[in-house]
């Protein structure tokens, strides 16, 4: 007998109705991105939402552009940038409470440190120094995730595992549209849903995955109709509006932290630069189309709003860019500073128990690091047990 000759079991989905029609309707994103600026309700945003998200975009701006200039100056391996993107990244972290878990990418920098965390050692993996410069239980930060989605099923396991425990903990989970062609995604969302979990996801659509656009990534009508094979509400919104995305998120975190289920938004942007400073980003699209995207720069949208309600003056807006200009000096200095590093890190905190594999790399870089240094000038046998 095959499977296809076993009779369903009963109560099977095709052996007999399983349990009442859901209604998918509610679960449907907005057909338009949801918007408020230029919108007659952007005049009932609270106006020390809109300063507060001007000087943190402003900030979040220079900090894309001093980290791509020190990708230049051999002080950072890569850096990719959220230039363009930073209403997506600044209302991540400011949706959530200190208690809550972002799980950021590896394009996420702005958002980890939006969060707290210092701006330096956000930067430490990208300067190929160090695992995760920051610890990720202090603001409550998972580490940058390099492989795509990875850090979706992670976020679901820590939100299922709070709700468990009985926790007010909500986890935000950060991905690209490239990213939601994963199996991860796929098994997260779907997790997510099942457990009811509190955990938001927030798909930046930047536009491409490297040089694949999304027209090649994915037929769905949008990102956020995924949401709903799932059994999750999907979301829609312009991800330039930061007091959009801020509200949207902030729905969504507190839906899910009151045991409203997961929620799948997806935040439509562009990836004003190339896919890091190891990209050429003109070999696969049009300078016009990056041209046409600057008309819609979330600084630029949230500064007409700011204007139009006499709330921007000159001096404001010198605060926030003297602000920046203090912080990008810090980080300059800091990153030109020479750091402490002994290679053997590279073995420590991979495994509990090092393969036999890794200790004969690990004893092969002491003996190379021992003759480097004339006889050993550095003492590395501290690390014998390498990768413990
Ligand atoms: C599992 C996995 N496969 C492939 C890659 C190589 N890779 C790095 S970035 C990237 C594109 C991701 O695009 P998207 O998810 O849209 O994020 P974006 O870079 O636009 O923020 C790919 C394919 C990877 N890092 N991990
Ligand atoms: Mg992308």
């Amino acid at each position: 007998m095959t499977v296809m000759d076993q009779k369903p079991a009963p109560g099977h989905r095709h052996g007999g109705p399983q349990r009442p029609p859901i209604d998918a309707t509610p679960l449907l994103p907005e057909t338009e991105p949801f918007r408020l600026l230029g919108t007659p309700d952007a005049a009932e945003i609270d106006p020390a939402l809109l300063t507060e998200l001007y000087g943190q975009l402003v900030r979040g701006r220079r900090y894309n552009r001093q980290a791509t200039a020190l990708t230049r100056q051999g002080r950072l391996a890569v850096y990719p940038s959220t230039t363009g993107q930073e209403a997506c990244e600044v209302a991540a972290a400011m949706a959530l409470r200190p208690q809550d878990w972002l799980f950021p990418s590896y394009r996420d920098t702005l958002a980890v440190i939006a969060r707290g965390v210092d701006p330096v050692e956000a930067l430490t993996l990208l300067r190929g120094d160090w695992h995760t410069g920051y610890d990720p239980r202090e603001h409550h930060v998972a580490p940058l995730s390099t492989p795509l989605a990875t850090q979706l099923p992670h976020a679901v396991g820590l939100a299922h595992a709070a709700r468990l425990r009985g926790d007010d903990v909500v986890a935000l989970a950060m991905v690209g549209d490239g990213g939601t062609s994963e199996g991860d995604f796929h098994e997260a969302l779907n997790f997510a849903a099942v457990w009811n979990a509190p955990v938001v996801f927030l798909v930046q659509n930047n536009g491409f995955a490297i040089s694949v656009p999304l027209d090649k990534q994915s037929a769905a009508p949008s990102l956020a109709h995924k949401a709903v094979g799932y059994g999750m509400r999907g979301r829609l919104v312009d991800g330039n509006d930061a007091p959009a995305v801020h509200q949207v998120l902030t729905e969504a975190v507190e839906r899910a932290r009151s045991g409203g289920g997961p929620t799948l938004v997806e935040a439509v942007t562009y990836r004003m630069e190339a896919h890091t400073n190891a990209d050429d980003a003109t070999r696969y699209r049009d300078d016009s189309e990056v041209e046409a995207w600057r008309e819609h720069d979330p600084i630029t949208l949230l500064e007409r709003e700011l204007n139009g309600r006499g709330l921007l003056d000159d001096t404001m807006r010198q605060a926030a860019a003297e602000a920046a200009e203090k912080m990008a000096a810090d980080l300059r200095e800091r990153m030109n500073a020479e750091p402490l590093l002994d290679p053997m890190d590279l073995f420590t905190h991979v495994y509990a128990e090092p393969t036999p594999q890794l200790r004969e790399q690990a004893a092969m870089l002491r003996a190379e690091l021992d003759a480097e240094h004339d006889g050993g000038q550095t003492d590395h046998t501290e690390h014998a047990g390498a990768g413990s």
